[in-house]
């Protein structure tokens, strides 16, 4: 009888996980099968069709393995998220162990899970200021959707209901659902899909290097940050809910921000009673040398979201911490809140993220990155601010960004944009590096336990492919 089946042991799970489950296929009946059925994100579906996809087969460490046995250096962790590397065992066991004890419970109908507690308090103990509630979700995506709709009832049972619209940064990314895509700043996605909601608002980044690079980063920093206040003055500060914005943002182009900057968009949210959130997506969990990117940038947030390195990209799980302002609104005067999804709180992945948290603690990543990898990477990338294609290097802890222009003396940038980027970015996939274009800025994101020897591959990788770039220029078809 299926019901009095003995709870299988944690040995035959892992034996079962090891298993080799998946058919061996060649390359080429894979990229067939993949063209014939799978969809992928954000992709032009006839040119990848064209082309075929590499397969990527297994993984260790900070490399990766395709399918015709190449080992490739992974210079973006996957998408910014494998922060503890590849190739775990402890994460493996985590999963496999919360699978035999636990594989499924929810958090709705006053039910709770040890690993959804566990986390959440631990979740609590490493975030800043009072941010002490959390409310899981399984996506960076979902963690801001959450978001529009706790800011929006809190400012109704505030009694402010008119306090609806969401300040955004243009180019600042937080997802691809309709709503956070909305709040995010990428115009593409703003053009598919018919009108854009209602109610956000975007200001320009704090991108120097394009806007001001003549200006002193420090004027330039309160500048931007006063292009907030104007936008608040602009829409009438009662219709205000809040802004949103990473602490660098990532994938519109890894904008470092200038000294002065979150200060002042500090003082102007606090001025202007204005909810203050931190998309920590991509920063939080080490990734500029402090466990979250609000703690490198003095940022005080109501309300921070996490998703990526929260398990290290191992499981799918995210978080919106929610600070003790909200929360106790939310409290007092709350009733339901109607929102929550089949996996908010997935015990597996609540153990995998508790797992990866003690990895970091224990291997003291947060604490590599700020004092050993992450200046040796900036070291590294200074060398090649000689480069004639290179108008910029710039990052923080593992988040790095070098920017390629046309011509260094007239600060002009390629156009159009981007063909440049890929190009360069092609030469390095095949180098067998990973290092990825937005636009023509070059991106290096790794693993945070990416060694100095690794380092310099990358670096070196991304030098000859200046170079292969620089003599294809002719071939590139630019505008003079
Ligand atoms: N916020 C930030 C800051 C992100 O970078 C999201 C939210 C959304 O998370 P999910 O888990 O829903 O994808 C992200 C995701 C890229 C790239 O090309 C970046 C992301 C995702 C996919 C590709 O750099 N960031």
């Amino acid at each position: 009888m299926r019901g009095c089946r003995p709870v299988p042991t944690t040995a035959r799970i892992a034996a079962a996980v090891t298993a080799d489950s998946l058919p061996t296929r060649s390359t080429a009946d894979w990229r067939a099968l993949d063209a014939a059925h799978s969809l992928h994100p954000f992709t032009d579906y006839k040119a990848l069709a064209a082309e075929g996809s590499r397969i990527i087969t297994r993984a260790d460490g900070c490399s990766l393995w395709d399918s015709e046995g190449t080992e490739i250096l992974d210079g973006m962790a996957g998408l910014w998220c494998v922060n503890v590397g590849y190739g775990r065992r402890e994460l493996v066991d985590a999963a496999a162990r919360q699978m035999a004890e636990l594989p499924y419970y929810n958090l709705f109908f006053k039910t709770a899970t040890p690993p959804a507690i566990e986390l959440s308090r631990r979740l609590a103990e490493i975030t800043p200021h009072g941010l002490d509630h959390v409310f899981f979700t399984n996506s960076g995506s979902e963690a801001n959707d959450t978001v529009i709709r706790m800011v929006r009832q809190y400012w109704a049972l505030e009694g402010r209901p008119e306090r609806r619209v969401i300040i955004g940064r243009q180019n600042g990314y937080h997802g691809s659902t309709v709503a956070a895509a909305a709040m995010g700043g990428m115009s593409a996605m703003h053009k598919q899909g018919g009108p854009p909601l209602p109610d956000f608002h975007h200001i320009r980044e704090p991108h120097h290097f394009k806007y001001a690079h003549d200006q002193d980063p420090e004027v330039f920093g309160l500048e931007a940050a006063r292009w907030l206040d104007e936008a608040i003055q602009a829409i009438g500060p009662g219709r205000v809910a809040a802004f949103i914005a990473e602490p660098v943002q990532g994938a519109g182009g890894l904008i470092v921000p200038p000294p002065g900057y979150w200060a002042e968009i500090q003082r102007i949210c606090v001025h202007h009673d204005v909810l203050l959130i931190a998309d920590e997506v991509i920063c939080g969990f080490g990734r500029t040398g402090q466990w979250f990117g609000s703690q490198t940038f003095g940022i005080r947030p109501d309300i921070m979201t996490l998703a990526k390195g929260l398990s290290s990209g191992y499981l799918p799980i995210a978080a919106v911490m929610v600070g003790q302002r909200v929360a106790r609104t939310l409290f007092d005067k709350g009733g339901e809140f109607v929102h929550g999804f089949t996996y908010s709180g997935h015990p597996t992945a609540c153990a995998v993220a508790l797992e990866t948290i003690s990895i970091m603690d224990r291997e003291r990543l947060v604490e590599r990155v700020r004092e050993d990898v992450g200046p040796y990477l900036m070291e590294r990338l200074g060398t090649l601010r000689d480069h004639p294609l290179v108008g910029e290097v710039r990052g923080r802890g593992l988040m790095a960004g070098v920017e390629l222009i046309r011509d260094r003396a007239s600060h002009a940038f390629f156009s159009p944009a981007g063909k440049v980027g890929t190009r360069c970015r092609d030469h390095c996939f095949n180098a067998n590096v990973i290092i990825r274009a937005v636009a023509d800025t070059m991106i290096l994101s790794p693993p945070l336990v990416i060694s100095r020897a690794q380092i310099d591959r990358l670096v070196s990788a991304l030098a000859e492919a200046l170079d292969r770039t620089q003599r294809d220029l002719p071939d590139l078809d630019l505008a003079p």
